[in-house]
């Protein structure tokens, strides 16, 4: 067999810079997605469940911070390339973030949150020693936002095309009742302060330049609040809204 890269390879000059003009956009003919939020909130469970497969071995392929995943051939989302940033360790999560959003842009993000519930309590006990916990860690959810709505930001003013973001409003299994009052508080105009950075971010990079959804989500089952249909169903949801928002439908 013919391999018709090194064919194309041995020719120099124009040939040579139709091919990386080739190359390039075969690159970029699936989208690259940031995958961002605090430790503990579910991003590695939501994007194995997105790319149809468990992490390989659980660390980088990269030798950076930043955890590359691909989807699987036969999935809605075949192609798309998840770069997941990691929440915690503030060195190596700021290299990361500029790698996502500076050297090597992604075309959209996916931003996950957990109402305040990255280490999975559920929301039954609202006094006491878990609530507390709770408020601080909407309080780390707030600041890790604020970090990395600004680097979006900075992004989207930069580059010529339309970036996505998809707040990923994720665990819906731990508040189940509540799943529209939880999501519409991580919605922009919503008037919390989360809400708040997100009207900041779109007046920031405009809002030709950023389009924001927020969408509830669930990976993982605790209990029976949430049918394995229904969580099913949050993530064909999720898929469709990145391939429409990815023009790959
Ligand atoms: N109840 C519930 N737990 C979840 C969900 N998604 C993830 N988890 C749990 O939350 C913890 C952190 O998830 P992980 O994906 O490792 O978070 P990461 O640190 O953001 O990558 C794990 O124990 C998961 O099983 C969910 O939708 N519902
Ligand atoms: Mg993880």
């Amino acid at each position: 067999m013919v391999n018709p890269r090194r064919g194309v390879r041995a020719v120099p000059g124009a040939v040579a810079r139709g091919r990386d003009r080739v190359t390039g956009v075969f690159q970029h003919r699936y989208p690259t997605v940031a995958v961002t939020g605090m430790t503990g909130v579910g991003k590695t469970e939501l994007v194995d469940h997105l790319c149809g497969r468990p992490a390989p071995g659980g660390t980088s392929e990269s030798g950076s911070a930043v955890m590359e995943r691909r989807v699987r051939r036969d999935r809605r989302l075949r192609g798309f390339r998840f770069r997941v940033v990691p929440g915690e360790n503030a060195a190596t999560r700021l290299g990361a973030l500029d790698e996502v959003f500076h050297d090597d842009p992604v075309d959209g993000v996916l931003h996950v949150v957990a109402n305040g519930l990255a280490t999975g309590r559920r929301l039954a006990g609202t006094t006491g020693p878990a609530a507390v916990e709770r408020e601080e860690q909407l309080a780390r959810e707030l600041e890790d936002w604020t970090v990395t709505a600004h680097r979006i930001a900075s992004m989207a003013v930069r580059r010529p095309h339309p970036t996505w973001l998809v707040v990923v409003v994720t665990k819906v299994d731990l508040f189940a009742d509540d799943v529209d009052a939880v999501v519409r508080s991580y919605s922009p105009g919503s008037g919390t302060p989360f809400g708040d950075r997100l009207d900041e971010l779109r007046a920031l990079a405009g809002a030709a330049k950023l389009s924001i959804d927020v969408l509830p989500a669930c990976s993982h089952l605790e209990g029976d609040a949430v049918s394995s249909d229904q969580r099913d169903a949050y993530l064909a949801a999720l898929e469709t809204r990145m391939a429409q928002l990815s023009g790959h439908v």
